[in-house]
């Protein structure tokens, strides 16, 4: 398994944000949780594979919207804010000759922050990133390879993962403020503490769960339900409405 990821960018205080008021960003102090984050990936057992950084992309430290990567084929995104769809030509590269590519063209857009696989279902947030055009685009490309796209409406949230995430293979931590479970019958659900709304992203590799340390009440709820929490500080992406899936693209060799 490798970890595709990039170093924070110098431009980072000028990222895109929807939802959350601008506060300063240390970048230096992003620079240095990314690391702390690159080291918790590799302790899980990710090999590191690390894009050269993007002095002039706000966002580009959010590796996870570029791409949906498939055991099959990698579906390389367009990004749904216009400022971020540079980052995706350096995350092709890096992927050409692992996977057969297709990409989502214009008018469609998609954020893989939206993308949330279950099996060979891919859930898919309605947002304001993903259009229908780049929904429907990408259910046509893994269609052949045996995958069906779920449509899941979200609202009050950048993408369907900061509300919604898997882990393990039967159990979704959730923000139910954010997305309704209709989409998962006979699933079983951790809700995020209702102080910790942005706590719902976690990102599930092996037997552990990597999760901000800023959601110690929710992170309370997953080792009671018996989850390995490894908590890491990702405050200043959580000031750039990132969290910690955004920030890798797990890829499995
Ligand atoms: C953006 O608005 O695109 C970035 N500031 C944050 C992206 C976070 N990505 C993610 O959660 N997958």
């Amino acid at each position: 398994m490798y970890a595709l990821i990039r170093p924070v960018s110098l431009s980072m205080a000028r990222c895109e944000l929807t939802h959350l008021a601008r506060s300063p960003i240390d970048v230096t102090a992003a620079g240095r949780q990314h690391r702390r984050y690159a080291q918790a990936l590799a302790s899980l057992g990710c090999r590191l594979v690390e894009l050269d950084s993007e002095p002039d992309l706000p966002d580009s430290v959010f590796v996870e919207d570029t791409v949906v990567v498939l055991d099959e084929i990698a579906v390389l995104a367009r990004p749904g804010a216009a400022s971020r769809r540079a980052e995706v030509a350096s995350v092709a590269q890096a992927l050409e000759g692992r996977r057969p590519s297709v990409r989502i063209e214009a008018p469609g857009t998609l954020d893989g922050g939206d993308v949330l696989r279950i099996g060979r279902r891919l859930f898919v947030g309605q947002s304001g990133r993903s259009n229908a055009d780049g929904i429907l685009q990408l259910a046509a490309a893994i269609a052949p390879h045996g995958y069906e796209v779920v449509p899941v409406p979200v609202r009050g949230c950048l993408h369907l993962k900061s509300a919604v995430t898997l882990v393990s293979p039967d159990t979704l931590l959730i923000n139910d403020d954010w997305v309704d479970r209709g989409a998962w019958p006979g699933m079983r659900y951790v809700a995020v503490a209702p102080e910790e709304p942005l706590a719902a992203n976690a990102l599930w590799i092996g037997d552990a769960v990597v999760h901000g340390s800023s959601g110690p009440r929710t992170r309370d709820r997953l080792e009671a339900a018996g989850f390995r929490v490894l908590a890491v500080d990702v405050s200043e992406m959580e000031k750039a409405e990132g969290a910690v899936t955004c920030c890798s693209v797990i890829v499995d060799p």
